[in-house]
């Protein structure tokens, strides 16, 4: 089966080529990124020579190119991961993530469309649904709670979502949506909070808490996300949405706070900071969906997921010491630069 994975140079999209690849030999993967500031491509060295891969450089929103990537590599599947990720950015410049995520996401359909595909599938968020009360623990996110944004990210994310819907009602295109809570693991790109504080700890810098730190997010480990997009895109049904998430909620400020201890550094690192416009304050996923019709269940407790991941960012000084320097924006003409 030919697979592509387009964002596949960021966070979840390359943990996602590891693991189909590790998972499914015998398919044939191709990443289409732009390489945005978020997207790195020496993330995927380990994978950039195998005979079943191919990278290409190239942005979702480029009607004419992706047609031409369609046309040549006839893939069986589409999972859409490319997107401007970062709220705080969505806050700054609403433009470009009603581009990528919007306008991209359409034109990858329209791409699927024209040249037939088994599966389209939208990677989507819990942030979507907006956010839940923090003194309702008893509350969570079902694939029926309404969509009811917060940011311009996240409302995005949800148009793209209907925008997928409309197409399987209106075209009858094969689409699937998941909609999953934070992820946390390795290649995490550190703007995000648990990065941000592993990385800015290491070099004894202040760490930003944003309000009063009470805010709560449902952390789930990478890999078991990508687990339950394969079991999607394989046995999942078309035109349903399947909600991702372990029931892990935490607070942000006791997140920090554990990372100090893992790392052996001082709390007084800790900076409460101004507030997020807007800021949601609990996402809580029901998983109860996927759980029933195809099994799936997070592996990894954040207990043991929180120190692989601190212990790679330990391991992978390289990876993030280059992105924090700016270094890693110039791997790719080193690396690709006279292939192309
Ligand atoms: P990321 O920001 O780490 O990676 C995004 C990738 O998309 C980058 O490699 C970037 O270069 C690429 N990209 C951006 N614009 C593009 C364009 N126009 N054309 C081609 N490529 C483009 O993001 P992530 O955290 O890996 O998230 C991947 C997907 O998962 C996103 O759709 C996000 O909304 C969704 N999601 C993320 C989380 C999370 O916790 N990180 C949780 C739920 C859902
Ligand atoms: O420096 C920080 N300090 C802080 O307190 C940062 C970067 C964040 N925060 C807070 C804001 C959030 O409550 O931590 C929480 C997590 O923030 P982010 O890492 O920015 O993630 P979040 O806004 O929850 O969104 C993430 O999960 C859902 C991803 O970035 C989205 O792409 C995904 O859809």
């Amino acid at each position: 089966m030919t697979i592509m994975v387009t964002g596949g140079a960021g966070f979840i999209g390359s943990n996602f080529i590891f693991y189909d690849l590790k998972k499914h030999a015998g398919d044939r993967v191709v990443c289409v990124d732009k390489l945005t500031y978020a997207g790195n491509v020496s993330t995927l060295k380990s994978v950039k020579d195998k005979p079943n891969f191919r990278f290409v450089r190239e942005d979702i929103c480029n009607r004419e190119a992706i047609y031409a990537i369609f046309e040549e590599e006839k893939p069986d599947v589409v999972i859409n991961f490319a997107a401007e990720s970062h709220v705080d950015r969505s806050i700054e410049n609403p433009d470009i993530f009603l581009k990528t995520n919007i306008m991209g996401t359409v034109t990858l359909m329209d791409a699927c469309l024209k040249y037939g595909i088994k599966r389209f599938h939208q990677v989507s968020t819990d942030e979507v649904y907006g956010d839940l009360p923090l003194d309702k623990p008893e509350m969570f996110f079902t694939e029926s709670t309404p969509l009811q944004t917060s940011s311009p990210y996240s409302s995005s994310k949800a148009s793209a979502d209907l925008f997928a819907l409309a197409y399987y009602r209106t075209y009858g295109l094969p689409v699937s949506i998941s909609r999953c809570s934070n992820n946390y693991g390795p290649y995490h790109f550190p703007e995000k909070l648990i990065p941000l504080t592993i990385v800015n700890a290491l070099a004894d810098k202040p760490l930003p808490v944003y309000g009063k730190g009470e805010n709560v997010r449902d952390w789930l480990y990478v890999e078991d996300h990508c687990k339950a997009i394969d079991l999607i895109v394989r046995k999942g049904k078309a035109g349903e949405v399947y909600n991702v998430g372990g029931h892990n909620e935490m607070r942000n400020i006791d997140i920090v706070r554990l990372i100090c201890k893992e790392l052996g550094k001082p709390e007084s690192l800790i900076r409460y900071v101004t507030d997020r416009k807007g800021h949601d304050l609990r996402y809580a996923i029901d998983p109860t969906k996927i759980h029933n019709e195809l099994g799936w269940l997070p592996e990894t407790k954040f207990a043991d997921g929180i120190k692989k991941t601190v212990s790679w960012y330990l391991e992978n000084r390289d990876w993030w010491e280059t992105i924090v320097s700016g270094e890693y924006r110039k791997y790719y003409e080193k690396m690709y630069g006279k292939r192309q």
